[in-house]
């Protein structure tokens, strides 16, 4: 007795750590399938010191499936999400194919786990740095009200997938050695220009759209107040890539309902809220960085601090593992989820 449960994309970045995320959770699972493009079928891999090969993912491949964890790219989440609804599978989708869709939750556990309940077979996983905001704003929110978003992010490479990490890791062992580098991939394989990322920032993530903002940018916005029920909130969001392998950092501004709110208010709340860990006490430089966030499923916030000039208004330093909670570990997240809220039997 017990789940079967499909990655697909399991020889990916976010693949693997949903297989080492479900070797660490306590779900009830009797078998995994691991799934991938034609190109790495055949991998060995192992869950729970078991070997699994890798296999093709084909519509077929998801009969008996139960739950199916897709972190495989848009284009195969768009063409085999709906092959294994059809047979009978629960989708959780890393890609952005199904996000804005309005048949489909976006989930975010601490933040709105009931919507899980109005899935139609799939549930979308939202972008890593859309998650780890929205954690750390929705106790805010529900204590003081939320009117204003305004946000920058600091994001690692790991982002853009493993290709991304090594440009980034030869180009810094190149210019060290004073040789020529020629950049590739970031900030999108997809896009004309190819920039340095090694002792670099780079102000683009994701392509650029009609209205000036990327979509990365775009993401953000219309994600968080999809979550939050929110469509009335002021959003914006300045998307940036630094050479960090993994780890997102983003400084949020944000300004509340209420008049006359503390810092040490904002602080008990998050001091206790769902998967945020509060590390804020700069007398002993105490603050959030991606390298003491990675490999943890946590959000880490610090830095908090009443704006000086609106009553309403604070600054807050978010920091989280984004192949975990931004998408792994979330993903994971929801499935424990749909367990707890009884909407998966296990046979
Ligand atoms: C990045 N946030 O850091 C992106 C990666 O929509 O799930 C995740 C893309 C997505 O490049």
């Amino acid at each position: 007795q017990g789940l079967h449960i499909a990655v697909v994309g399991a020889t990916g970045a976010v693949g693997q750590q949903m297989i080492s995320t479900l070797e660490k959770r306590n779900l009830p699972i009797k078998k995994v399938t691991f799934l991938s493009s034609a190109r790495s079928a055949g991998t060995k891999l192992s869950f729970k010191g078991e070997e699994v090969i890798v296999q093709e993912a084909k519509p077929e491949s998801f009969e008996g499936i139960d739950i199916a964890l897709f972190s495989a790219g848009g284009s195969v989440s768009k063409e085999l999400a709906p092959e294994a609804v059809k047979r009978g599978a629960i989708v959780v989708d890393n890609t952005s194919a199904f996000r804005m869709d309005e048949n489909v939750p976006l989930v975010v556990p601490e933040v709105n786990e009931e919507d899980l309940k109005k899935h139609n077979g799939i549930i979308a996983n939202p972008n890593c740095s859309t998650i780890q905001m929205v954690v750390a704003l929705e106790p805010i929110r529900q204590a003081y009200g939320l009117s204003k978003v305004l946000v920058s992010t600091y994001q690692a490479v790991s982002g853009a997938g493993a290709a991304a990490i090594a440009e980034m890791k030869d180009q810094a062992r190149d210019l060290l050695d004073n040789k020529e580098i020629e950049p590739k991939i970031l900030p999108v394989g997809g896009d004309k220009k190819h920039y340095q990322i090694a002792f670099n920032v780079i102000p683009q993530i994701d392509k650029f759209q009609d209205n000036g903002f990327t979509f990365e940018e775009m993401k953000m916005i219309n994600e968080t107040k999809k979550i939050m029920h929110m469509p009335e909130l002021a959003v914006a969001a300045t998307c940036v890539r630094l050479p960090v392998e993994t780890g997102h950092s983003e400084s949020v501004y944000i300004e509340v309902d209420q008049s006359g709110v503390t810092v040490d208010q904002i602080k008990d709340l998050l001091s206790s809220a769902p998967g945020v860990v509060l590390e804020d006490n700069p007398s002993e430089q105490i603050y959030p960085m991606p390298a003491n966030a990675v490999g943890k499923n946590d959000v880490f916030v610090g830095r908090i601090r009443k704006d000086l000039d609106e009553d309403k208004g604070f600054h807050l330093w978010v920091v989280s593992d984004n192949l975990l909670k931004g998408a792994a570990w979330n993903s994971v997240q929801i499935a424990e989820s749909l367990l707890k809220l009884g909407l998966v039997t296990v046979k």
